[in-house]
């Protein structure tokens, strides 16, 4: 199905009187308003191809119905989903759960919906059923040369995929590391990574970068080789300047200070991607802002202040994506929660005053600063956002107007009940 113009503008005119209300708040603060609306406008989340289904645990899976069968229908879930909040141009390939067939088609497909393809995805972290050598003991830190050598390849065919779609960066999550004590020579893993991942680094184009992404636990349950933002950016700054650290929010142990962490990889220059989600106890990848607003609001004051003390644009400079599993909600549902609550924590993080914070930190004055942050933190920006949505063609709001269509019914009739989409 497609989500036309019409529907969001005659549904748009149901909502415009109570818009309209709400933002008049923000008329005496114009000065304020217009360059977060402009911000918000140019501020885009990427889609992992690998949410749109159900997600499950290894317990179960309870499917909704009307899931992706293909790459072409999940490019389409993306567009329904940037249709409604213009927020959601782009779209991160997993592979090989997503190959391109026909490339060309696929990246014209993609177009039609205003989207790019961001960061592509490699996966060594399962065996597909043709391939020749097991993962079971990791992929790049493996103890056999050949091991090694098919996920370095695997790597490599991801980056020619990527170029085929116009895509410019790799992200690799690497599940290696081990389950028991003295199962790993850890030094030895390390090495043999940081010299599979040298010969990926070595085929990226020109302007690409790759992002290593860290992880606490998780298959691995004793050790993980690139378990912190403290081995990721080893490897990263050992690597050379295309390669970056990427930030998962969900991938930390309990109560690490997230928006810390930021603030000094963004201070080295090694800040290249984040993945949004939000947890209450591990990497529980559930809907962005349901769990801890106050934290992703932290960290985008990070992330802001960090990103301007570099002269660094907000949209383009890091690579921002969505990175979630949906149990129990209907997944476009949850991505339109998730996206909204990223541009609800950027506004406010926008409006801190940092003049204002910074003299209080000057002049050690805690309960000052506290109340810079929780004044921005407290302030509520939906007016603005939903004007940011208005004027770029979207929705006031994707989720009624999601609801009101009954998107979700009409793709079950368009593709079955009892679709199955590849993904976690
Ligand atoms: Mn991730």
């Amino acid at each position: 199905m497609q989500i036309e113009l019409e529907h969001i503008s005659d549904y748009n005119q149901t909502q415009l009187e109570g818009h309209q209300r709400k933002l008049s708040y923000w008329t005496q603060e114009v000065a304020k308003a217009e360059p977060v609306i402009q911000k918000l406008i140019e501020f885009q989340v990427a889609i992992p191809s690998w949410a749109l289904g159900t997600g499950g645990t290894r317990f179960g899976r309870f499917p909704g119905g009307g899931e992706p069968r293909s790459l072409e229908e999940k490019i389409a879930d993306v567009g329904l989903l940037h249709a409604l909040n213009r927020a959601s141009g782009a779209i991160s390939l997993h592979i090989p759960w997503d190959i391109p067939t026909d490339p060309q088609a696929v990246k014209q497909l993609a177009a039609q919906n205003g989207l790019r393809f961001d960061a592509v995805n490699s996966n060594t972290f399962q065996d597909q059923a043709d391939q020749a050598l097991s993962y079971k003991f990791g992929s790049l830190q493996h103890t056999d040369a050949a091991v090694r050598q098919q996920a370095i390849d695997h790597n490599i065919d991801v980056i020619k995929h990527g170029v085929e779609l116009g895509s410019d960066s790799l992200t690799v999550w690497l599940s290696d590391g081990s389950c028991f004590p003295g199962q790993l020579n850890f030094r030895k893993a390390f090495d043999r990574t940081l010299s599979s991942l040298a010969e990926i680094y070595a085929a990226l184009p020109d302007d690409w970068k790759l992002f290593v992404e860290y992880k606490a636990f998780e298959p691995n349950f004793y050790s993980m080789t690139v378990g912190d933002w403290g081995s990721s950016f080893l490897f990263a700054s050992k690597l050379g300047p295309k390669a970056y650290t990427l930030v998962d929010l969900g991938h930390h142990l309990p109560n690490a200070n997230i928006e810390q962490i930021v603030a000094i990889l963004l201070h080295q220059g090694k800040l290249g991607g984040f993945h949004f989600n939000d947890s209450k106890y591990g990497d529980d990848d559930l809907t962005v802002g349901s769990i801890r607003p106050y934290q992703l609001f932290l960290i985008f004051t990070e992330l802001v202040d960090g990103m301007d003390a570099r002269g660094m644009n907000h949209a383009k400079d890091l690579g921002w994506m969505i990175d979630a599993s949906h149990n129990v909600k209907d997944p476009l549902e949850d991505l339109l929660q998730s996206v909204e609550a990223i541009q609800l924590a950027y506004a406010q993080a926008l409006l801190v005053d940092r003049e204002a914070l910074e003299e209080a930190r000057e002049a050690n004055d805690p309960v000052r600063a506290q109340e810079i942050l929780q004044d921005a933190f407290r302030t509520d920006v939906r007016p603005l956002v939903a004007e940011a949505r208005r004027r770029a063609g979207g929705s006031l709001n994707p989720l009624g107007l999601y609801r009101t269509l009954d998107v979700r019914q009409q793709l079950i009739g368009e593709r079955g009940a009892k679709t199955f989409a590849t993904g976690l």
